[in-house]
């Protein structure tokens, strides 16, 4: 029996394999969907049977194909594909379009940007960059070639530094000072949240290529760091195509992050960073204010609680453990309270760790099952001490 190959069939799939290769989606029947659809798209306009090349620009979570107006910048070399119509595609390239192909090898090497400081800048520079989570899977090369490039920028009350709907330009890190996090909803500017002389911002439009998705307003005199758009491309956005390589399989395998797609599981590694403790050192301390998640990725961890409920010892009493795919120092983020408890790293432990505007961002729909589980954690105390000490209020 003969099998007839119909025509045009070879060039199809070898099309859609290329962008798969170049592009690197988590999930290649979405992506598919979102290829074909676009191509069939593109054919219908064009006239049927025209031969369509998609270049750079299929886009993988939903948003319409765009390509770059304003040149290549971050220098990954397109020339293999053929443009696509200006007229349809002329806006800025697609999010993931970029996002998933950081690390092509035949990037053209850019000039490396140095912002040249006084030993009182780095020390100050430092100091605002060393718990910045987007920094912390950098290699040591890298790190630098980061801190050389950033500039320092002072801020005055009420300044937008960043406008919701703009291009991204830089992002920026705090040194100091109080900024609120404002959206627009329902075309009402709403502010969802607020730094507070620490943390950073402005990732989201550099990883993705997409408009600013927020406001971000200085509500008193401040001082930032901030980090080109082309170094943020070359340094952060390559380190994440690693990133996902080295904990897709893990994520994956979280049960909090289950019910996630497989896109926001990745849009999740691309924002977290990953700390180590040794042994004793203390993660969380109870009563302190939260800015952060946790889910341990090797070792464990003890969670320490002082009560008047409890006999007193120094560090309190140990009330439970955590190890790999467990997470910990939701409570606080959940319920807008200090830390409920203290937590120990038991021997070295490496955590995953997740902002508190990422966490807002990126697991509100896993809220369900975490206050499943403080659900839980009310019934042991009570079940232990006749009372849940008000967890949530
Ligand atoms: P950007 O480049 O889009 C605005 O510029 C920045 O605000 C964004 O990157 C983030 O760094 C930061 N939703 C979107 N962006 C946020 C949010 C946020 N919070 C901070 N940024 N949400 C608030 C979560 C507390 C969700 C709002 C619905
Ligand atoms: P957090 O942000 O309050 C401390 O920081 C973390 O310890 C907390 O989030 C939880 O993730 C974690 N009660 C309160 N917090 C607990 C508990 C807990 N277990 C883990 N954490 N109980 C343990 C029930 C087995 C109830 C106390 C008896």
């Amino acid at each position: 029996m003969s099998i007839e190959i119909p025509v045009g069939l070879t060039e199809l799939l070898q099309g859609y394999t290329v962008e798969v290769l170049r592009q690197r989606p988590p999930d290649l029947v979405e992506f598919a969907v979102q290829y074909f659809t676009r191509l069939r798209d593109t054919r219908s306009q064009d006239g049927a049977g025209a031969a369509v090349k998609l270049g750079k620009g299929v886009m993988f979570d939903g948003e319409p194909m765009q390509t770059e107006s304003n040149g290549d910048e971050d220098g990954s070399d397109e020339s293999d594909f053929e443009p696509p119509p200006p007229s349809r595609y002329n806006r800025r390239v697609s999010v993931c379009a970029e996002a998933f192909n950081p690390d092509d090898d035949d990037e053209v090497e850019e000039p490396r940007v140095v912002h040249p400081k006084t030993d009182e800048q780095r020390c100050r520079l430092q100091d605002a960059c060393k718990d910045i989570l987007l920094f912390k899977t950098l290699e040591q090369e890298q790190f630098s070639e980061v801190l050389d490039a950033m500039f320092e920028l002072r801020v005055q009350p009420q300044e937008h530094v960043i406008d919701q709907g703009d291009d991204g330009d830089n992002f920026y890190v705090i040194e100091r000072g109080i900024y609120d996090i404002v959206v627009l909803i329902d075309g009402v500017g709403t502010c969802v949240g607020q730094y507070d002389n620490k943390g950073s911002f402005g990732e989201l439009a550099l990883m993705y290529n997409t408009p600013r998705a927020a406001t971000i307003i200085a509500t008193q005199e401040g001082a930032l760091w901030g980090l080109d758009r082309a170094t943020f491309r070359r340094l952060i956005v390559k380190n994440n195509a690693k990133k996902r390589r080295l904990y897709e399989q893990f994520v994956e395998s979280v049960p909090l992050l289950k019910s996630l797609e497989l896109s926001e599981r990745m849009k999740i590694v691309d924002v977290l960073g990953m700390k180590t403790f040794s042994d004793g050192e203390r993660i969380i301390m109870q009563g302190d204010r939260a800015d952060c998640f946790y889910i341990v990725e090797t070792g464990e961890v003890k969670i320490m609680m002082k009560s008047k409920h409890f006999y007193i010892r120094q560090n309190g009493v140990e009330i439970t453990r955590c190890s790999r795919g467990q997470y910990f120092g939701e409570l606080a983020l959940v319920t807008n309270k200090p830390r409920a408890a203290s937590v120990y790293a038991v021997g070295e432990v490496k955590c995953l760790v997740i902002d508190i505007q990422a966490f807002e961002r990126l697991l509100g729909s896993c809220k369900e099952i975490m206050k499943r589980n403080i659900t839980h954690y009310e019934e042991q105390l009570v079940a232990l001490f006749g009372s849940s000490m008000d967890l949530r209020d």
